[in-house]
C-alpha cells in the first residue's frame, strides 16, 4: 500500500467512526501513550545468564528454531531491533537471571543492583523503562516449594532473594524516574495429593508479608496467581483465590496472566471484580492452548475481551500491560512483533468501541439496538486506523515487517550456531 492509500483509507475510517461518536485521533493518541512491556525471555527461551541449569519450576519452552540469543549483547540487540519495528512506547521486562554477571556465579541471595547497572545504562541509552521479576525457577533450591517451604533455611533463602529483587527494582525505578513494576511469581505447588494446603498457604502469606514490608518508593510489586505448573498439577499454593484475598487485603497489584485459567474460563470477566478490590492490575498477555502453553499472543476473542473490559471500566490508568510467552518453535523476533502488534490491535479495537452509544442503548433497555451496534462495530474499518498509527510512527505497515524480520534472520540470527 502506498502512503497516499493509507492516508485516504484513514480519512474514510475517521469519518465512519465519527458518525457513531468515536474519535479515532484520540484513540490513536491513547494507544501511543500506553506502554507495552516486552518480556526479555522470548529472546532466549527463558535461559538467562546465571548458569546452564535449564528450566524447571512448572514452566517449559518447546521448539528448537535456530537463532536463540546466547548472551546479554544478543538479547539487547534483538530487543533494539524489535523496538525499531514497533510504534508506541515499549518497556523491557527483565528476570533476575538476566543480570550482567560477567561469567561469575552470583547466587540469588547475593544479587544486588550493581549486576543490573549495565541494563539501566542500556535502557537509558535507548529510551525505555525497565520492569523486573524475581526468579524462583531453574535453581538447585527451587524444588517444589520456595516461599511456601516449611524448611526455614530454604524459605529464608527465597525471602532474601525476593527482598533483594525489590531493591533492584527500586534502583531501576529511581534511575528511570518511573516506577519499575516487579512481578513475583513462585511456582510453589505439589505434583500429588497433600493434606497440608492451609499450612503451605499460611507460609506463603507470611513470607510475602515479610518481603513486602520494606517501603520502596520507586517500585511497585505485583503478585501473579496460577492454576498449576507442569509437574505440580495437584496443588498450587498461589492460586487465584489465594492472591485475590492477599492482594485485596494488602492492597497490592494483582497480576492477571491470561494463560493461567481453565481453557473455557472467561478471563476478561475477572477484570471488573478485581478492580473493585485491588489498586492496580498487571496483565501478562499470553495465549494458552489447552494449558498454560505460552503460545504467541494473537488477536483473538480472549485478548479483545480483556482490553474491552479494561476500557469499559475506564481503568487503563490502573492497568500495566506486559507480554508473557515463550515460543521456541518459530522466529523469536517475529514472535515479539506478532504478539505486540496483536496486543496493540486489541487495545485499539477496545478504544474504538462506540461505548457512549452502546451504553445509551443498554440504559434505555434497547436490547436489539445494543446487540446490532455491537455486531456492526466488529466490521468497522479498524485496520485502516491501525495502519495509519504505524505509518504515523514510521514503522512498517501491515505485513511489511515480515521482510524486515527475514532480513535480520539472514544477517544476524541465522549466524548464531
Ligand atoms: C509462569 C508465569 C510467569 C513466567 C515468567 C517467566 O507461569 O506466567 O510470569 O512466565 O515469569
Ligand atoms: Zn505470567
Amino acid at each position: 500500500m502506498t502512503e497516499q492509500q493509507i492516508l485516504q483509507s484513514y480519512s474514510i475510517a475517521k469519518e465512519r467512526y465519527a458518525a457513531i461518536g468515536v474519535d479515532t485521533d484520540k484513540a490513536i493518541a491513547t494507544l501511543e501513550q500506553t506502554p507495552i512491556s516486552l518480556h526479555c525471555w522470548q529472546a532466549d527461551d527463558v535461559m538467562g545468564f546465571e548458569s546452564n541449569a535449564g528450566l524447571s519450576g512448572g514452566i517449559q519452552t518447546t521448539g528448537n528454531y535456530p537463532g536463540r540469543a546466547r548472551n546479554i549483547d544478543e538479547v539487547r540487540s534483538d530487543l533494539e531491533f524489535v523496538n525499531s519495528l514497533l510504534a508506541g512506547i515499549q518497556r523491557v521486562n527483565l528476570h533476575e537471571i538476566y543480570g550482567d554477571f560477567q561469567g561469575r556465579f552470583v547466587d540469588r541471595d547475593r544479587v544486588d543492583a550493581s549486576y543490573f547497572q549495565s541494563w539501566m545504562d542500556w535502557a537509558k541509552s535507548i529510551g525505555v523503562s525497565l520492569d523486573f521479576n524475581s526468579t524462583s525457577f531453574g535453581h538447585s533450591k527451587s524444588g517444589n516449594l520456595s516461599l511456601a517451604n516449611p524448611d526455614p533455611e530454604i524459605r529464608s533463602f527465597w525471602i532474601e532473594h525476593t527482598k533483594r529483587c525489590r531493591r533492584i527494582a527500586d534502583a531501576m525505578g529511581k534511575a528511570q524516574g518511573d516506577p519499575c513494576i516487579m512481578n513475583i511469581w513462585v511456582h510453589d505447588g505439589l505434583k500429588d495429593l497433600t493434606v497440608n494446603r492451609k499450612r503451605y498457604r499460611e507460609q506463603l502469606a507470611a513470607s510475602l508479608d515479610e518481603i513486602l514490608a520494606e517501603p520502596l518508593p520507586d517500585m511497585k510489586s505485583c503478585l501473579e496467581a496460577k492454576l498449576f505448573g507442569i509437574g505440580l498439577e495437584s496443588f498450587t499454593a498461589g492460586s487465584h483465590d489465594f492472591y485475590t484475598g492477599y492482594c485485596a487485603t494488602r492492597k497490592v497489584m494483582y497480576t492477571l496472566d491470561t494463560g493461567h485459567y481453565e481453557p473455557t474460563e472467561n478471563v476478561s470477566d475477572f477484570v471488573s471484580s478485581l478492580l473493585l478490590y485491588v489498586p492496580e492490575l498487571m496483565l501478562h498477555v499470553s495465549r494458552p492452548i489447552r494449558w498454560d502453553s505460552d503460545h504467541v499472543t494473537i488477536m483473538n476473542d480472549q485478548t479483545l475481551d480483556l482490553f474491552k473490559e479494561i476500557v469499559r471500566a475506564d481503568a487503563l490508568h490502573r492497568a500495566h500491560i506486559g507480554l508473557d510467552y515463550f515460543d521456541a518453535s518459530i522466529n523469536r523476533i517475529g514472535a515479539y512483533i506478532i504478539g505486540t502488534r496483536a496486543t496493540q490491535k486489541c487495545l485499539l479495537q477496545a478504544l474504538l468501541e462506540p461505548l457512549a452509544k452502546l451504553r445509551e442503548y443498554e440504559n434505555n433497555g434497547q436490547g436489539f439496538e445494543l446487540l446490532a451496534l455491537m455486531e456492526e462495530a466488529k466490521t468497522l474499518p479498524f485496520g485502516a486506523v491501525y495502519d495509519y498509527f504505524n505509518l504515523k510512527n514510521n514503522v512498517p505497515v501491515g505485513e511489511d515487517f515480515i521482510a524486515n524480520v527475514q532480513e535480520y534472520e539472514k544477517t544476524v540470527t541465522s549466524k548464531r550456531i
